[in-house]
């Protein structure tokens, strides 16, 4: 049966979840979600996801959202990207975690304020708040990927595929690689593993639609 996951091609945390399907070999399927237009705010979507977010995966049965969620049962079912053993896994729940309290949140929040509201409506002190929080996020990163190749182990796994949900996105929010060197070569690995897709490839819906 084919996985069917709502998510629009802006959305770092729905790139997570697609990133982790397109690299475990399930058959998958986007369904569109017009964020932009309020879809997320909709009662129909409140049905599928009471939490009013994206992403949410559909696999027969199981309705999921929660990016670190849908990659868990992902890398369940498929069996790859999470780890080699229960210590390994522990790992990358400290990560997926840490990503999503420390960076993701701060990085979707910056990027929306800085590109997506008109722009007499963006506040300033705000996003320079988010911005130096993040630098230390970014700090943190940089640090463990200067020691070696991967978060966890000796491969690719979902901390990798959950902390740069927002890295490779071209709009600015505060995040320069040529500023971190490990933070660089690690997207760069990401980047070479076979199947890998830029979230405006893998996904419905970028900016250039709305332009
Ligand atoms: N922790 C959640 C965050 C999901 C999230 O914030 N999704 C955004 C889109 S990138 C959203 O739907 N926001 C709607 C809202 O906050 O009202 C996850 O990892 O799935």
């Amino acid at each position: 049966m084919t996985v069917k996951l709502y998510c629009f091609g802006e959305s770092g945390n729905a790139y997570k979840a697609t990133l982790t399907l397109e690299l475990s070999g399930l058959e998958w399927e986007p369904v569109f979600v017009d964020f932009f237009n309020g879809e997320s705010r909709s009662p129909a979507f409140r049905e599928l996801n009471p939490m009013g977010e994206v992403p949410v995966m559909i696999d027969g049965d199981v309705t999921l959202s929660q990016s670190g969620v849908i990659q868990d049962y992902v890398s369940s079912k498929s069996g790859k990207l999470g780890g080699r053993s229960a210590n390994e896994r522990r790992e990358i729940l400290r990560w997926q975690f840490w990503d999503n309290h420390k960076m993701s949140s701060v990085a979707g929040n910056t990027r929306f304020l800085m590109n997506f509201l008109p722009e007499d409506k963006r506040p300033a002190e705000v996003i320079d708040f988010n911005q130096a929080r993040l630098k230390s996020a970014y700090k943190v990163l940089e640090g463990e990927l200067a020691e070696r190749n991967w978060l966890v182990g000796d491969a690719i796994t979902l901390a990798d595929i959950s902390c740069c949900g927002y890295l490779y996105y071209p709009e600015p929010f505060g995040f320069d690689r040529a500023e971190w060197p490990a933070i660089d070569a690690w997207l760069t690995r990401i980047s070479e593993t076979p199947g890998w897709k830029h979230p405006y490839d893998l996904m419905p819906g970028s900016p250039a639609d709305r332009a």
